[in-house]
């Protein structure tokens, strides 16, 4: 087929049938630089797909989780390609889709951080929700909505505050931030496609999951990091806000597998993904410090609390009112029932492997920094 042809945006064109065209296993990633499209690619990859990342224009390189996917075509023949794109370039992204001709789309792009949502609402609104819309607008306009299977990354923050635990698939959303409503919106319009124009568009509700490629200021990576450092002597302490947090934490490449199972069943449905288990953001920080036999213990309340090293007595641990939300989302615990039963999905990483690994990684970037700079 000529370059035009291939480009060619609306359905000139006479398609094969949608079973045909699924077959092609050509899978379009959003948000590919980020900690899930990351482990996505390598799982796509495995099983044979030919994989394209939308990857924003950036001053900085901003391609270090699929790095080594590159490197490796030398070694292995993938098929592997980066288109630069923005979810909030509507055409850009008809572009994209006319060129790929993807047979599924996995839409991971977002501005993912809960507590900058606040101070960018109408971006993360932009981005979050509308970038949705224009997504799912773009396969339409390409003809291509009976041909494409979609996956929307909806999230545990729908359920916000909290109404019961656990939290399912029939749980009533409550979202506690400009983040949150954002996915709230993506939510309805990827679900409002299925049924208006019989779209296979599935939304994974899923609760945290997070792995040594995690965005350091997250929770979890920015306590990992820091035991790393501190256990060094290269940072003294670790300040963080409401330790009193409680979250459902799995492994993001549990996760990712659990999206693509979404999308190989014969309808379109949502599914949360989840471990069944909740710990407290304290919990993770006393587990983080154990994995170096560090033992936590706290003193005080509130903003005066704090945690010693019961050792040395050292305070490594404070309370910052600055890292506090406006609305806080206090406890998430996802009963992932229906995605074991019908996707045969199961999460294999514990929390305490998973501390473990998070910790002992930036154990080893942070020896091999120091290494570096001698
Ligand atoms: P990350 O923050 O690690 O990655 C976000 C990705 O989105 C990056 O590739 C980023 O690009 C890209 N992106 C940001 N803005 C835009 C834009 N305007 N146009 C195109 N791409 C953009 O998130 P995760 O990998 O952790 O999460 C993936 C998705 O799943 C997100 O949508 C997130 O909201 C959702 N989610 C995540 C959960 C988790 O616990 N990790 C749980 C539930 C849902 P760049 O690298 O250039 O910044
Ligand atoms: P979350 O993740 O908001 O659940 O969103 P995050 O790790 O940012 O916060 C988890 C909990 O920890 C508390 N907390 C802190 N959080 C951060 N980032 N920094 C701190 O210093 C700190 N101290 C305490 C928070 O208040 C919160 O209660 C993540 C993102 O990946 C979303 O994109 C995704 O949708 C949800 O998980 C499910």
């Amino acid at each position: 087929m000529s370059t035009l042809a291939k480009a060619t945006p609306f359905a000139l064109r006479s398609l094969p049938s949608p079973e045909e065209w699924n077959k092609r296993k050509v899978a379009l990633i959003s948000g590919i630089t980020g900690q899930d499209g990351s482990y996505l690619t390598e799982l796509l990859l495995d099983k044979g797909y030919e994989v394209h990342g939308i990857i924003r224009r950036s001053s900085s390189f901003n391609t270090s989780r699929i790095n080594h996917l590159f490197f490796d075509q030398h070694e292995r023949k993938n098929k592997f390609e980066l288109h630069h794109g923005d979810l909030s370039d509507s055409t850009n992204l008809v572009y994209i889709i006319a060129q790929v001709q993807p047979s599924e789309i996995y839409n991971l792009g977002a501005q993912s951080h809960v507590k900058v949502s606040f101070d960018m609402a109408e971006y993360t609104g932009d981005v979050d929700a509308l970038g949705t819309l224009r997504l799912l607008d773009a396969i339409r306009t390409c003809g291509l909505q009976n041909h494409v299977r979609f996956y929307q990354a909806s999230t545990s923050e729908l359920y916000g505050l909290v109404q019961s635990v656990p939290q399912d698939e029939n749980t009533p959303f409550y979202p506690r931030s400009p983040y949150g409503v954002a996915k709230l919106y993506a939510f309805w319009i990827t679900k409002n496609y299925r049924e208006a124009y019989n779209m296979f568009a599935c939304n994974g509700i899923l609760f945290n999951h997070e792995s040594p490629r995690r965005g350091r200021t997250f929770v979890t990576r920015k306590i990992t990091r820091a035991v790393a450092d501190i256990s060094l002597g290269k940072q003294a302490c670790l300040y963080l806000g409401n330790l009193d947090a409680q979250r459902d934490w799995g492994h993001a490449r549990d996760y990712v597998e659990g999206m693509w199972r979404m999308l190989q069943q014969d309808t379109a449905d949502d599914f949360v993904l989840a471990t069944g288990e909740m710990h407290y953001v304290r919990e993770f920080v006393e587990k983080s410090f154990k994995v170096l036999d560090v033992k936590i213990e706290w003193s005080g309340e509130g903003v005066d609390e704090v945690g010693k090293d019961s050792q040395t007595g050292k305070i490594v641990v404070r309370v910052d009112p600055r890292y506090f939300r406006p609305a806080e989302v206090e406890q998430l615990l996802g009963r992932p029932a229906k995605a074991e039963r019908v996707l045969g999905w199961k999460r294999n990483v514990d929390f305490d492997s998973l501390v473990k690994e998070m910790v002992e990684s930036d154990l080893k970037a942070s020896r091999s920094l120091i290494e570096d700079q001698n």
